[in-house]
């Protein structure tokens, strides 16, 4: 018995999500519930639906499609999950490979008409990027209760729409409530973001897990003042104090060395004129480190220089958390699967942390977790020219319906029987 995934299917599929919010370059921005979000969702849910699946959707729009084990039972499924948002410069594979592929997994089951003993299910999370409405990982968080709903709800995104009300604006909203998706296992397919496989010549990652992220939005707030007349003495420039924090953030990165990274990915003066001394200025830096301890010495080191900046140039300013997790550490048991399966289906493998967050993180501390790497061209990622070639994906889709396979067990893995043979390549 063999279960045969369709890899020339799989890619029409990523390639027909990623038109939605397609970029004039290649690439596409569909960002957390925006209209873009919205088709996304609409043509991904069809394809859930064309197979027969159970499709349910939560209070914050969590989605996810649900085939039944041979009893018919819905309960406890081994869930593949992943997201469908995109960042603005966003490429075709970061978030919609792990849904699609946990689409392709199941259809390549139905197709080969093998049932399992746990049911199986395809997910995808809302705002898992954090780009229009922070902090990441929103959907999934709520979902196993790692973040609150009615705070989730009331973030308010980069355009002044709060989350409740993009719900709203595209339909979202589910019926379901938080913690309806129980997973008796979690396992999710992504492109690496990092350079690591391709230096390497590796084909998958086995992701022991994720570095705890910090992100913190400053406001800055100092005076408004002729950018001639006004001697460099009477000044109270808040530009030039954020300027020093971005400057800060970049020497704590080279000064505390690998793992440590630091980035400023959002800065904005006002009233934003070339003769007009900043009267604010707003900033944010996202911390990351494998290490908690040393990520708090980071945001220690970086917050503690924003006041004395400040204070040293007359401003006043203000912090705001917009996110932090901690670092997360994936199932032993489910993590050597990976390893275990890549090893059985000749795939070159190393085990490696995830400098990315992911939705799996959410769900490590509540069930086994695990997540399967692929490589990134040249280690892009968050960038239009994001690319995985279609080998490479199909090496990533196999491994993930094995390891599924053995979790979700099925018929013909009983004790005696034989797990079915994984084959690759067009059923047509
Ligand atoms: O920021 C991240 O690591 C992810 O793309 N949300
Ligand atoms: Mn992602
Ligand atoms: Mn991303």
């Amino acid at each position: 018995m063999s279960i045969r995934i369709d890899t020339d299917r799989l890619m029409a599929r990523i390639f027909e999500l990623g038109k939605i919010g397609g970029l004039p370059n290649g690439g596409c921005k569909r960002l957390a519930l925006s209209e873009e979000d919205k088709a996304g969702r609409a043509l991904v849910t069809g394809w859930f639906q064309a197979l027969g699946l159970e499709v349910h959707s939560d209070v914050i729009g969590n989605t996810w499609a649900i085939r039944p084990n041979k009893f018919g039972n819905t309960e406890r499924p081994v869930v593949m999950g992943s997201h469908i948002d995109t960042v603005g410069t966003g490429g075709l594979y970061d978030g919609n490979l792990g849904v699609l592929a946990g689409l392709e997994v199941i259809e390549s089951l139905i197709d080969a008409g093998v049932e399992t003993e746990r049911p199986v299910a395809v997910a995808f999370f809302t705002n898992e990027e954090g780009a229009r409405f922070q902090p990441d990982m929103m959907g999934s968080g709520v979902a196993q209760g790692e973040l609150d709903l009615a705070e989730m709800l009331a973030s308010v995104g980069i355009d002044g729409m709060s989350v409740s009300e993009a719900l709203d604006a595209i339909d979202a909203r589910g019926d379901e409530p938080v913690g309806a998706l129980t997973p008796s296992a979690y396992v999710e397919l992504h492109i690496e973001q990092g350079p690591v496989l391709e230096v390497e010549d590796l084909d998958i990652g086995v992701v022991t897990g994720v570095q705890g992220i910090s992100w913190s939005e400053f406001t800055i707030s100092g005076q408004a003042c002729h950018a001639g007349t006004t001697p460099m003495a009477m000044r109270h420039d808040a530009g030039v104090v954020a300027v020093g924090i971005a400057l800060e953030a970049r020497a704590i990165a080279q000064e505390f060395g690998t793992p440590q990274v630091a980035t400023v990915g959002r800065m904005h003066f006002a009233p934003d004129l070339v003769n007009v001394v900043p009267e604010e200025a707003r900033l944010t830096v996202d911390l990351r480190n494998t290490y908690e301890e040393v990520l708090k010495k980071a945001e220690a080191r970086l917050f503690a220089k924003a006041q004395a900046l400040a204070e040293a140039e007359g401003c006043t300013i203000r912090r705001q958390s917009l996110a932090r997790f901690e670092p997360v550490a994936f199932d032993p048991d489910l993590v050597e699967s990976v390893a275990q399966g890549a090893a059985e289906l000749g795939f070159k493998s190393r085990r490696m942390p995830s400098g990315a967050g992911h939705d799996a993180q959410m769900f490590a501390p509540h069930c086994p977790s695990a997540m399967i790497f692929v490589p990134s061209k040249e280690g892009i990622s968050h960038n239009i020219n994001e690319y995985t070639a279609p080998d490479q994906i199909a090496k990533g889709v196999a491994l993930l319906a094995k390891v599924v396979l053995a979790q979700a067990g099925p018929e013909q893995t009983l004790p005696g029987t034989q797990q079915p043979a994984i084959a690759q390549g067009a059923t047509s």
